[in-house]
């Protein structure tokens, strides 16, 4: 077995200590640290996403396969900053209201780190008026809002209404994210750009701080 299937394997079963030393030892033996996001640790997640799915596993399973998930991305997250070029911009990130699924979040947050990114993280059962009044008082020019569930993406319109009402919708690009969403329900609320996976998030939002000169 390979170390990037034993990384899986181990995730699966919420073994977070053996993830994390495996998750070294490959960086360590010169795997690619994206390499080992892409192939070791985002499998062995969807293996358990589908479970869950199928009722073949439940939520404590999961929360064991999450933690474990953390620790390795935690191990990887110097590394795949020391790869990104340095652009300014500063980005307030959040999962929506309602929403606790903080996984993809914080691979988002990650990945705009290691383009050079300042991210305010929000957490989680983030409301609209918090990310509004973050996004005035510290200055960020993107709000970056996650949700993954059909329930909490609605959330998502209000953060683009409540933008306009504050008058801040001119000079704050809004980015959409997480499973349920798309190009389509992005266009629908106005939103500025819906991207599919932390990295192409993470090279949108350095793309609007160039242009908007941050
Ligand atoms: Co939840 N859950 N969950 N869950 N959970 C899903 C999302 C679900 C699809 C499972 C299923 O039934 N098939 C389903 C949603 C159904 C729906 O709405 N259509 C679901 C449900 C129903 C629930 C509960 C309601 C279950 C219950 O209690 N009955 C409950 C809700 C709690 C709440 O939030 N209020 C719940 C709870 C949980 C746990 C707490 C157990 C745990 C979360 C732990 C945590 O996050 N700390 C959990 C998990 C782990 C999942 C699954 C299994 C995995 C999600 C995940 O982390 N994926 C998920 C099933 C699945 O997705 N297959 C499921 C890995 C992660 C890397 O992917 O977050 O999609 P993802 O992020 C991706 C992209 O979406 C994107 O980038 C990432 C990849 O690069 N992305 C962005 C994400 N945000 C972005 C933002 C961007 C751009 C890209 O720009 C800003």
């Amino acid at each position: 077995m390979s170390i990037l299937e034993e990384i899986s394997e181990n995730l699966q079963k919420g073994r977070a200590k053996v993830v994390k030393e495996l998750v070294q030892n490959a960086v360590d033996s010169g795997v690619d640290p994206e390499t080992v996001l892409k192939e070791g640790l985002l499998p062995g997640m969807s293996v358990i996403g589908e479970r869950f799915k199928n009722n073949e596993v439940y939520v404590p399973e999961v929360l064991v396969a999450a933690r474990a998930m953390n620790m390795g991305a935690q191990v990887l997250k110097p590394y795949l900053e020391r790869a990104g070029i340095k652009a300014a911009g500063k980005i307030c990130l959040g999962t929506v209201q309602g929403d606790l699924h903080d996984i993809g979040k914080n691979l988002v947050k990650m990945m705009m780190e290691g383009k050079g990114l300042e991210v305010v993280d929000l957490g989680t059962d983030v409301s609209p008026d918090t990310f509004i009044r973050t996004a005035i008082d510290q200055n960020c020019q993107i709000i970056a809002c996650s949700a993954l569930l059909t329930t909490t993406m609605g959330v998502m319109e209000e953060v683009v209404n409540k933008a306009v009402e504050a008058g801040i919708r001119d000079r704050v690009k809004i980015m959409i994210g997480g499973a349920p969403v798309d190009e389509a329900f992005c266009r629908k609320i106005g939103a500025d750009c819906y991207t599919p996976d932390a990295a192409s998030a993470a090279e949108a939002a350095a793309g609007f701080c160039a242009s908007m000169g941050a």
